[in-house]
């Protein structure tokens, strides 16, 4: 991080852990010692705790920001006045304000933390202003400025501080119940209660012929989950000069956008593709780690690939043409799924028929597909020369158990270092 003015940056975790023992905001005074402030974020709320403190001009100040959030943020105290162009600053910042902890390199920054990550405290000393006024502090992550902020009134020398002003209203429930849910990077399920999840998951370097379906990859755009608007950049129109804002496109990743991903703990997981309405691949050994999409840990360098790491060995990848598929049939139609015995079901239509279809895990080397045609008619599943890991296809209440045989890949290593422009 680059110094900044007045600013002494102590990137101090683990210093003086008695000071945060002290549950609530303090301020206090001594002639010699620094002035200790201690600020928190209100959890799941985007709030400072404390939205007011007194300090000294020209005197020290130390300043713990401890960040008991589910989500990352920062404290940047701004002189006054200078918000407007902070601000203006952390949106042109763009893709680079991760990395940049969401403080631009813009004049009005007085003292700024990094973007802590959930848990993370951070010391920040630095002198007080020598002029007097009031400094507004926000953090910068963007959109939680409007909410998440507070003012250091800086007072001339012999006046007496007043105490911080803190908010006093309750925690709202449901962050409340957010904070006590057991979030992890790593979400796993078992074998009874397989944990579902929507996601963009991974393409291993599957047989470009299971993507048939999905259109050619486009350009993403860059978006804010905090405002829920996509973040935008000032351009003039070559033609007319006229400034617009437009999203920042994000360069289309090799993955799967409609991607169903099923834990059933470490010994079993596989991706469904709500595009195509098929098993994609499968995997033992661990399920997916969510840091590059969620946001890495604190010390980890930040990931732009924004996808979920496999985790584990592939013991299946999907290839050919999707095997119930007639050679009419329009594109596979998603209905949906349903838990339906503690296993999900995928519902999905393809032509005239409304398909049910299960992964069972049931094997330590191998799984089963189930397919059930709604109405009674047998499916037909046609085996493709190149899916050698299907074993048999027997008939099964009326419908048809696909048993899979394992083909263990090496352990997975992903993603790319950089992301291609790939498109299927
Ligand atoms: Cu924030």
């Amino acid at each position: 991080m680059r110094p900044l003015p007045l600013l002494a940056l102590a990137s101090t975790l683990g210093l003086a852990p008695l000071l945060f023992q002290t549950a609530q905001c303090q301020v206090s005074e001594n002639a010699t010692a620094p002035l200790k402030v201690s600020i928190k974020v209100l959890p799941g709320q985007v709030r400072f705790e404390t939205t007011r403190f007194d300090v000294t001009a020209g005197k020290p100040v130390e300043l713990t920001f401890s960040n008991g959030c589910i989500m990352p943020h920062n404290l940047v105290i701004l002189k006054p006045d200078a918000e407007p162009a902070v601000i203006a600053g952390v949106n042109a910042l763009g893709l680079e304000g991760l990395e940049k902890n969401f403080v631009p390199e813009v004049p009005g920054i007085v003292a700024a933390t990094k973007l802590l990550q959930p848990q993370a405290k951070e010391v920040l000393t630095f002198s007080a202003p020598q002029e007097t006024g009031d400094y507004p502090y926000v953090c910068t992550f963007p959109g939680h400025w409007y909410t998440m902020r507070g003012v250091m009134r800086v007072r001339a020398s012999g006046v007496k501080l007043e105490a911080a002003q803190r908010v006093l209203d309750k925690p709202a429930q449901v962050p409340d119940a957010l904070k006590h849910s057991e979030m992890s990077h790593k979400p796993m399920g078992t074998m009874d209660h397989p944990f579902v999840m929507r996601t963009f998951a991974l393409d291993p370097g599957l047989d470009p012929a299971v993507f048939a379906h999905h259109g050619v990859g486009k350009d993403a755009v860059k978006y804010d989950p905090a405002t829920r608007l996509d973040i935008t950049k000032k351009e003039a129109d070559p033609q007319t000069g006229v400034v617009r804002e437009i999203p920042i496109p994000v360069p289309s990743l090799k993955g799967v956008a409609g991607a169903i991903a099923v834990s059933h703990g470490p010994d079993f997981s596989y991706v469904w593709d709500s595009t195509e309405c098929r098993l994609f691949y499968a995997w033992r050994g661990g399920f997916l780690d969510m840091n590059p999409y969620w946001g890495q840990e604190p010390g980890g360098s930040r990931s732009k690939v924004y996808l979920p790491l496999i985790v584990g060995h592939l013991v299946y990848r999907a290839s050919g043409a999707m095997p119930l598929a007639e050679p009419n049939d329009p594109s596979p139609v998603f209905l949906g799924y349903k838990m339906e015995g503690g296993l999900p079901e995928f519902r999905y239509q393809l032509g005239q028929r409304v398909i049910r279809e299960k992964v069972l895990p049931s094997a330590k080397d191998g799984f089963e597909v189930r397919v059930t045609v709604e109405g009674g008619a047998t499916p037909n599943w046609k085996v493709n020369a190149a899916d050698l890991d299907v074993t048999t296809v027997r008939s099964e209440n009326g419908g048809l158990a696909v048993a899979v045989k394992d083909r263990p890949e090496p352990e997975h290593v992903l993603p790319p270092a950089s992301p291609k422009h790939e498109k299927h």
